[in-house]
């Protein structure tokens, strides 16, 4: 009996622990940035946003990363322990004051706020590698095909 209390508890405990991540569906994620007025932020598009959370994370909250620094990067937009979160392992700057873990769950709007911060204070985005290696200079429409989101550089919509 007290074994299986103890399998339960365990069981529970586990849950906890992973039961707020998320992998995020593109569509689902496309309106969830578009509401966060991230579409036209610092110029720049939610197909820029898909494609660099696609190559950061595969769309995954949970995803954590660890560089060669010591650092480790956190979540769908994986910020850096360095800069913008605190790990309470990394020296870091946490300029997006938030602990690191709160960047692994299903809740984003706390990531996308801290990755306009990220832009704001680079303008750009070539703060993600990933960004400016596959999603740079493309033609990112095919990211939002077949999803409810309004293009600001849709031509149609003018006329
Ligand atoms: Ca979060």
């Amino acid at each position: 009996m007290q074994a299986w209390g103890t399998v339960v508890v365990t069981l529970a405990a586990l849950m906890v622990a992973t039961v707020d991540a998320k992998i995020y569906e593109r569509c689902e994620l496309a309106t969830k940035l578009e509401k966060a007025g991230l579409n036209g932020y610092k110029g720049y598009s939610v197909g820029d946003w898909l494609c660099m959370a696609h190559y950061e994370s595969g769309f995954d909250t949970s995803f954590v990363d660890h560089n060669p620094d010591g650092s480790s990067e956190y979540g769908i937009f994986q910020l850096n322990s360095a800069w913008w979160c605190d790990n309470g392992v990394t020296p870091t700057q946490n300029l997006c004051h938030m602990d690191c873990r709160d960047l692994l769950n299903r809740h984003i709007l706390d990531d996308i706020l801290c990755a306009k911060r990220v832009v704001s204070s680079h303008n750009s985005m070539t703060a993600w590698d990933s960004w400016s290696r596959h999603c740079s200079g493309h033609d990112l429409s095919e990211w939002l095909k077949g999803c409810d989101v309004y293009v600001k550089t849709d031509p149609k919509i003018n006329s």
